[in-house]
Formats: structure tokens, sequence, C-alpha cells
């Protein structure tokens, strides 16, 4: 094996024996075979675009397997093996339905044409490519490949949350499947790629404000709410991950059941939505960011459903209330699936939790969030108010994902020694660094706004342009906003593509710059974008108010 995609990669190098997410070997194989199946689907999609002939069944297709082979997504190999096998049968189908309508398919790439029949030979294959990233030997060329498939595995997990929600963007299929088969194309050189990479960065915006729109169009608008964060005396059910569908569903099958309702991690601003204050039975959030999911599964004493990453290889103990659906799987653990509706049935989760004990209070309290853009509009004369008077002299983003390493301690000490005359803009996993230092407010703004889950940096994006407008700046750079980025895994990547398309400069960004950047990709990077790593607390800022 041979993985490199997140920020915990092993060595500052690569994962080379098993993963530091826990990812073991014969996964990791099995998820590079997964992409290269997915780019072969996305070659034969491509002869089919040219004809105009579109391939729905494929798009959803290769969403999903993308969204699987994110960081902690999936760690089961029999789902992998599966979804390959039907991947190959999609995969000829596509190329039947092509040459019934005469379209002639010449020299096909082998991502287009191998085939395995047995669980042996699709592992036996998934040997053979589980170090492909590698086989790409000018490192740039390969840093950039990787870096844009890594923010397309990031924008299939964003669409694919829409498309749960009934919203899809023809065009954002079509261009995963166009930077899929670009990344075997070896004539495109250096410069075509890097413009590959910004293009990327323009379907992240896309992305982002179409999951925005099916959230809020089904939700309402995020608000300003104070999220408990101690616990009731009823059993419970612990919802993790970023689909706000499956919450929706678990809520409404736990009406008058006797069963709670809490959110862990990602799922924490779910709290924001008018739509879900109806259920009295959705208590709170329970714990913290999904590193430190082991001691507080170990606690909530419940069943926890996964909608999405991030899963931790759980202790023995956890498999049989550990639940997973969507993308999500591991090994042991049951998976909830949806029928050809999209209903799913949480009736066995539900009844698990009646025979598990209610959850013990780790701690007590409330959080306030709810700052997406519709929030912050509301509030926007508060705002401009503040920063014309210099209540407000700084915002500072930081927003992003959070992680277990040790270094990650700087941000709860950044947030904590910012100047009282500065606010954070925060969204994503990130939070949970200092979303409970009780960081005081300007003038009744709170001086930490959660604008929600990572995808939400959107918000924080649409926030900036407003701004931009309020103040007649012909620049977004010209704001006082200062951009302290943590990234983790490959979410963060489109977020961080899709800043950079909009044209923030100077973003810093930590608590390591990707190892995937050769010296020469990341040269371009700050030559291009300014874009910097972390260096300490101090250091950075002086140079973000000096
Ligand atoms: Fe966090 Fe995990 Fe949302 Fe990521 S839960 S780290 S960027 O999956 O998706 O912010
Ligand atoms: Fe290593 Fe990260 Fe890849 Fe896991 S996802 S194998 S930790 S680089």
């Amino acid at each position: 094996m041979f993985c490199y995609q997140c920020q915990e990669a092993a060595k500052g190098t690569g994962c080379t024996i098993k993963g530091v997410c826990g990812k073991p070997e014969e996964v990791a194989n099995l998820q590079d075979l997964m992409i290269y199946t997915l780019k072969g689907i996305s070659v034969v999609a491509q002869e089919g675009a040219k004809a105009d002939i579109k391939f729905k069944k494929a798009d959803h297709y290769t969403m999903n397997g993308l969204f699987m082979t994110i960081t902690n997504a999936n760690f089961d190999d029999a789902m992998f093996i599966e979804k390959i096998k039907e991947g190959l049968a999609l995969r000829e189908e596509m190329k039947k339905e092509l040459s019934d309508k005469g379209v002639v398919l010449n020299d096909l790439h082998d991502t287009a044409t191998w085939s395995a029949e047995s669980d042996a030979a699709i592992k036996a294959k998934a040997d053979s490519v589980g170090v492909g990233v590698l086989a790409t030997e000018n490192e740039d060329v390969r840093s950039l490949r990787e870096l844009i498939i890594y923010g397309v595995k990031g924008m299939a997990a964003y669409a694919e949350h829409a498309y749960n929600l009934g919203k899809e963007n023809d065009e954002i299929y079509r261009f995963i499947a166009k930077a899929l088969v670009a990344t075997l194309d070896d004539t495109l050189s250096a410069d075509e790629l890097v413009a590959l990479t910004l293009e990327t960065g323009k379907y992240g915006v896309d992305v982002m404000a179409l999951l925005d729109g099916a959230n809020t169009g089904a939700y309402g608008n995020p608000e300003i709410t104070e999220v408990n964060i101690g616990v009731r005396n009823n059993p419970a059910v612990l919802i993790s991950g970023h689909d706000l569908k499956d919450l929706e569903q678990l809520l409404k099958q736990t009406q008058g059941s006797g069963v709670d309702v809490y959110t862990h991690g990602e799922m924490l601003p779910a709290h924001y939505y008018p739509a879900f204050k109806k259920y009295d039975n959705f208590v709170g959030n329970y714990g913290n960011a999904w590193w430190k999911q082991k001691e507080e599964f170990e606690t909530f004493n419940g069943p926890i459903l996964f909608t999405t990453n991030c899963i931790v290889p759980p202790k023995a103990e956890h498999i049989e209330r550990i639940y997973t659906t969507g993308a999500t799987g591991y090994p042991g653990c049951k998976v909830i699936v949806a029928d050809e509706k999209g209903v799913k049935d949480f009736s066995e989760v539900i009844e698990h939790a009646k025979r598990l004990s209610a959850p013990t209070e780790i701690e007590t309290g409330k959080i306030v969030g709810g700052f997406a853009h519709a929030q912050v509009f509301a509030l926007a004369d508060k705002v401009v108010e503040a920063v014309k008077s210099g209540a407000i002299k700084k915002f500072f983003v930081m927003a992003g994902c959070d992680g277990r390493m040790k270094s990650r301690d700087y941000y709860t000490e950044f947030a904590a020694k910012l100047p009282k005359d500065t606010v954070i803009l925060t969204a994503g996993c990130a939070k949970y660094r200092y979303n409970k230092l009780n960081l005081g407010d300007i003038a009744g703004i709170p001086r930490v706004l959660d604008a929600g889950q990572c995808n939400d940096s959107y918000s924080l994006a649409v926030i900036a342009l407003k701004l931009k407008e309020v103040f007649e700046l012909n620049d977004i750079n010209e704001l006082p906003i200062a951009y302290n980025i943590a990234w983790y895994e490959q979410k963060a990547v489109i977020v961080l593509l899709a800043l950079l398309y909009l044209g923030v400069k100077n973003i810093k960004l930590g608590p390591t710059l990707p190892v995937f950047l050769s010296p020469n990709v990341a040269k371009i990077l700050v030559e291009t974008f300014g874009i910097n790593g972390i260096n300490n607390v101090d250091e950075d800022l002086e140079q973000f108010l000096g």
C-alpha cells in the first residue's frame, strides 16, 4: 500500500504498512482499485458524453465510490469488493449501450478494460495497483494528479449529501469524470494540471452551494442556537457524520419511542436548523471531534450511527452497537441500506437503544452556534457597525478539521491568545479546539461564530463576499479577514481549492502542509496564493496582526 491523502500520513511521507487511521493494507489496496475502476468508468462515460449519451447510474456510482475512499469513511474490504464488482458490470453495460448506439471504443486504457470474476482475482488486481500513486514517476505530475483526485473525493462527498436531499448538478458529475480521466493522461503538462486544479476549486464552490441550497431548502436557514452538551436520563442513539437526511429520518422514527437522539462530531450543527427543533427528543451534542470517539462511545452507552466519516477503528466490544450507512462501513458493524426511495429503516438501532442505559454525563452547559450566511446577514448592521467603530478589528477564519495530533493544541492556544477585539469564524470539526473556551462577545456578537459543518465553509465565503460589497472593496483580500485553516482529510482539500478559486490569498494551513504536495507544487501555491504553514502561536499572531 501507499497512501498519503490525509494530514496524518505516516512519517510525513505516506502510510506503507498500515494507515495511521487504522486502514489495513488490504483495504488501502482495494480503495486504490476502487479509484482505478472509477477512472475506467469515467473513460467510458466521457466517450458517451462526446456522443451526448449520459449515464446517470455511473454518475451516482462514481460519487458514492469516491466517497467510500475518503479517510475514515470505510474500512470494510468486503464492501469494496462488492462495489468494485458492481462497477465492472456497470462499465460493461455502458460499453454495450455505446456500441448499440454505434459509438466505437478504441484503445481503451486498462482501467476501462480489466476484469476479474472472483474475489481473489479482485484482491490480486488490488495488490498490483495498490501503490498506483507512485506509478506516476514525475513527482510534480503525481502531486497535481493526487491533489485533483482528493479534491474530487471531497466534492463527491458533498454532492452525495445534496443528492440524498434530491438536489443534483450534472455539470459536477461531468467535471468529476473529466478530472478522473485527466489523471490518466500523460500528455497533460504541469501547467494544464494546475489549471485543472483551479477548475476543481470552481466546482468545489458549486458543490458547496448546491449542498447549502439542499440543506437550507429542506430544513430552513441555520439560526443562533444554544446546544445542550449535558444529558437526560433516557436511552439514546448517537448520530455522527454530516448527512442531515439520515438525521431527519432517525428523528422521525424515534418520535414517541422513549429514545433520545444526540449528535456527535460534525453532526453538531444540525441543531442550528429550524426544522429539527420541533423534535423534543433531540437532546443535544455529546462529546467532541471525531478522534475522541473511543472514549466517548464508551460512556455514551447506547448505539451509534455513522452517516459519514470519521470512523476510528472501534474497540471490539463496541462493534455490536455501531451502525453505518451511506458510504461508511467497518467490518462487523451493521449497515443500514436505503430502499429505492431513499427510505432507511432505523428500527433496529432504536430497539437496540432501548436495551441499553442512558448516556453517562461527561460535561454540562451549552455551546452557541448557527452563524451561517442568513443569520449573519440578519446581524449585518451590527457587524458592520462593530467593524466601523473599531470594536471588531479583525476576523479569523479558523475552519476545517480537528485531528488527534498533539500539534493541534496550537489552535486552542491561538484562539485563546487572540486579542479581545477579534472574532473567529469557524466551520467543520476544527471548532472543537476552542468552542468551549468561553471567549465572550463583542457588543453582543459572540467571539466564535460557528457557521456549521466543513461544507458550511461556503457560508464563510458568502459572508466575506457580502462584506466586500458592503465595504465597497475591489478585492476580497482587502477585508480585515485572516485565514488560519486546519485540515485533515479530503473534504478540507475541496474547501481549500474552493477558497483559492474565490481568490482568497495568504491562507495559513496546518498543522502541517499536505505531504502530497511536491516541493514544486507547494512553491506554486506559495507564490501564486501565498499559502503558508503554521509556525508557533506568538510568531503567527504577530504576522497576522503586525
Ligand atoms: Fe471533520 Fe472528519 Fe467535516 Fe472531515 S469529521 S474531519 S473535513 O470528516 O468532514 O470536518
Ligand atoms: Fe495514512 Fe491518512 Fe491514508 Fe490513513 S488516510 S492510510 S492515515 S495517509
